[in-house]
């Protein structure tokens, strides 16, 4: 079966004016910043995409081994008819799951919602075709603001994996999981992955790899506005920045400029003095009793909480 035509939520128009205002609001703020979500055009995919091979780059693996050894019981103990991806990229982990679901039976929707049109179509096509008699409706928008979009009916299990909640600010986080929650049913699952506290040794390497391409990855979002915007960043002149906040425990991305610098952006002109950072992404990590803590404000009811070996990676089921 071939996929549905993309359900798109989220059109240039839409798109277009949600990036002015964020680039606004953003680079009119101090600090400055600009929202994570930008990343993902088509090149910031790909990057993405290369980020999760890296060697320092643990997230992915952790989460895949958990996935690994735990989708049989995920399919079994759920038994969902539908299951529905939010920021789902390339859908590559989402795979051991649809594995396990396809053995066991009875999963007849697929609904992966992502912000990249691009990452969304090539997912949709290639799990369309190897997944047959799978209905595959893809919708591009954006999680924090498309929940009410997502199809109705019972036997539903949502999926946020790769530890993309940790984008979201803490208020943000307590409105995006009631969000989740009322967007559900009671007998609805939330399988959420969360990656966890551990040594900044390893998390920050992890956000500043040898290879440099988090680096390409960060500068990306100035040539996408460069490109979107008409603006005049120049992405080299802005060293890549990855910082732990030891209080908030997150990771932050900056974009440090190197020398002071007037950017034309929109009908701004935008001053960095030399130094002064764009913080471009909030990655927090998470603690055991925090994530239970927190999915039990929002309505939840825990019933797994599962790690990798070494304790990197969390994967959570809840119930509505
Ligand atoms: C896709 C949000 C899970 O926070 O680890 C990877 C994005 N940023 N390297 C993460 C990211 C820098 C990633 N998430």
């Amino acid at each position: 079966m071939s996929a549905e035509p993309l359900e798109i939520h989220l059109e240039g128009w839409d798109l277009d004016r949600r990036l002015r205002e964020d680039v606004e609001a953003g680079l009119t703020a101090r600090p400055k910043w600009l929202p994570p979500r930008w990343f993902y055009d088509a090149r910031g995919s790909e990057l993405f995409e290369e980020i999760t091979r890296l060697p320092e780059y643990y997230p992915t693996r952790a989460e895949r081994s958990i996935l690994t050894e735990r989708a049989g019981e995920i399919a079994e103990l759920t038994g969902a008819k539908t299951l529905i991806e939010l920021g789902s990229g390339s859908s590559e982990k989402t795979r051991l799951l649809l594995d396990a679901f396809t053995r066991r039976g009875g999963l007849g929707t697929f609904v992966p919602l992502d912000v990249s049109v691009s990452a969304l179509r090539q997912s949709t096509e290639q799990i369309a075709a190897d997944y047959p008699g799978l209905r595959v409706r893809g919708i591009v928008g954006d999680f924090t603001h498309h929940l009410d979009r997502l199809p109705a009916g019972g036997g539903r299990l949502v999926v946020f994996l790769g530890g993309t909640i940790g984008n979201l600010l803490p208020a943000e986080r307590v409105r995006f999981l009631a969000a989740t929650r009322a967007a559900l049913e009671p007998g609805d699952w939330l399988l959420l992955g969360t990656d966890l506290v551990k040594d900044p040794a390893v998390i920050v390497p992890a956000y500043d790899d040898a290879a440099g391409v988090t680096a390409e990855f960060n500068r990306n979002v100035l040539r996408m506005i460069n490109r979107e915007l008409g603006a005049d960043f120049e992405p080299e002149a802005f060293a890549h920045v990855a910082l732990w906040d030891p209080e908030r425990e997150w990771i932050e991305m900056r974009l440090r400029a190197e020398r002071p610098m007037r950017v034309r952006v929109l009908d701004l002109d935008v001053e960095f003095g030399a130094g002064e950072d764009l913080r471009t992404e909030v990655s927090a990590k998470f603690r055991p009793e925090g994530i239970a803590e927190e999915l039990a404000a929002a309505g939840f009811a825990g019933h797994a909480f599962w790690t990798d070996a070494d304790g990197l990676f969390g994967v959570t089921l809840a119930r509505a």
